[in-house]
């Protein structure tokens, strides 16, 4: 059994074979060419892929690319899907606080408040007013 003398003069282990015997390494590390010597594996056989250069990674938004993997993100005015790469745009009208006085409309990456026929929207963009209905300065300055 050559392992029993010098550990067959294998850097790290020895294993017996009938009639010779062979040297192995630990995970990570692989056999040099002196078959004894153990040697780390060359680190750039687990480099990091860049999946944003394919297909933006599948992302239909922003990719980013991090080791070993990759994320999607969203713009802030869009929703992550569940699936982790598609972006929705959000529904502003449907949340509570849109602050429109009458209607509102969704539109991509936004929203706009809508007012009715002969209205106008304020220059807040929420409220609205009828130039009908508008109170004269004079009345004002009598109250
Ligand atoms: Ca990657
Ligand atoms: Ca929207």
């Amino acid at each position: 059994d050559e392992c029993m003398i010098h550990n067959g003069n294998c850097q790290t282990h020895c294993s017996n074979t009938v009639g010779s015997f062979t040297c192995y390494c630990e995970t990570g590390f692989q056999l040099g060419q002196d078959n004894s010597s153990c040697e780390g594996i060359n680190i750039s056989l687990f480099a990091d892929y860049n999946e944003c250069d394919t297909s933006n990674g599948g992302c239909t938004h922003e990719c980013n690319n991090t080791m070993g993997s990759f994320l999607c993100g969203c713009p802030i005015t869009h929703y992550m899907d569940a699936n982790g790469k598609e972006c929705h745009d959000i529904d502003e009208c449907a949340l509570e606080d849109h602050g429109c006085e009458k209607n509102c409309s969704d539109t991509l990456g936004s929203f706009a408040c809508v007012c009715g026929e002969g209205e106008f929207l304020t220059l807040d963009g929420k409220n609205c007013f009828s130039e009908f209905n508008l109170i004269p300065m004079s009345e004002l300055s009598t109250r």
